[in-house]
């Protein structure tokens, strides 16, 4: 069965996502100083760019991280998740009409993007971490809670469920619950089951085949398995060849509701998205 969509809008700074429908949102590559040769503008032009081709794809929401949440990764200071993010978000909104999203946990990157035209917090900690929730009351943004069993440098090494769709569903309303006691108002609430964040492959397929009850609060969702190892493990697939499996999970959680599918691969998931809903379209009409 698909899922009955409600017509609601997500308040974004200074836009609106109209939810009638299904987003796009592409993941914009900020590339670590170390990686680059051609210094600070080179790396600048380069993320614009691909942002650019991105929203000419037909993305809506841009979504920049400057912390990486692989296992075993660096661990990124305050000041330079800040350099690498508040002014590529700057750099965006200077040159593109869209929503911005910042993938950060950290309170001084939300205050500081949300100054420069940020609409939506990403945040993979759901606000938990000191300070998080209260620069997101006063930013006025949108947020987008995940759910992650774990923490990501083990969250991979043993995870365990007795549910994980009820352990799931527990969390987000929990963590709805928080938000809406600090201030943060219902329809600005975007929900993320966490696809690969503490779940094996079962638990990654159930949460995504029960993925229509993961709404007892009828908040919008949002879905991120573009090139994970949910889709490795599933067709025995390395990482660059995961585009067709992500492609079917893309059309399979526009049918179960989802209003925002998070990529790298925009295109393709556009034609994949939009060929889905016309289907659904002429399903309700
Ligand atoms: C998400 O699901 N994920 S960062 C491992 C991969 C491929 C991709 C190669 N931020 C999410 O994209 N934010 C990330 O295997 C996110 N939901 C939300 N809201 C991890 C990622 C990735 C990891």
């Amino acid at each position: 069965m698909t899922q009955a969509r409600n017509n609601s809008r997500l308040p974004c700074g200074d836009r609106e996502l109209d939810l009638s429908r299904t987003h796009v949102m592409g993941i914009l590559n900020i590339t670590p100083d170390s990686f680059s040769d051609g210094g600070r503008y080179t790396r600048r032009d380069a993320a614009l760019a691909h942002a650019e081709q991105m929203l000419a794809a037909g993305a809506t929401l841009i979504d920049i991280g400057g912390e990486s949440t692989r296992p075993g990764a660096a661990l990124v200071s305050v000041q330079e998740e800040i350099d690498r993010v508040v002014p590529m978000v700057e750099a965006i909104k200077a040159r593109f009409d869209t929503v911005v999203s910042i993938d950060t946990s950290t309170p001084e990157v939300i205050s500081g993007s949300a100054a420069v035209g940020a609409g939506l917090i990403n945040d993979i900690r759901a606000l938990c971490r000191p300070g998080a929730m209260q620069a997101a009351v006063d930013s006025g943004l949108a947020v987008c809670l995940m759910h992650m069993q774990g923490d990501p440098q083990t969250m991979q090494q043993a995870p365990h469920y007795d549910s994980v769709l009820v352990q799931v569903n527990s969390f987000l309303e929990q963590r709805v619950q928080a938000c809406l006691q600090a201030g943060i108002e219902r329809n600005k609430l975007v929900l993320d089951p966490g696809f690969g964040f503490g779940k094996s492959l079962q638990h990654n397929l159930e949460l995504f085949a029960a993925m229509p009850q993961l709404q007892p609060l009828d908040l919008p969702i949002l879905v991120g398995v573009s090139r994970k190892s949910m889709i490795g493990q599933a067709l025995d697939r390395p990482v660059d060849q995961r585009l067709p499996g992500g492609l079917a999970l893309a059309v399979l959680a526009v049918t179960k509701g989802a209003r925002i599918i998070r990529v790298h691969d925009v295109a393709e998931t556009v034609d994949a998205v939009r060929m889905a809903e016309a289907v659904m379209a002429a399903e309700q009409g």
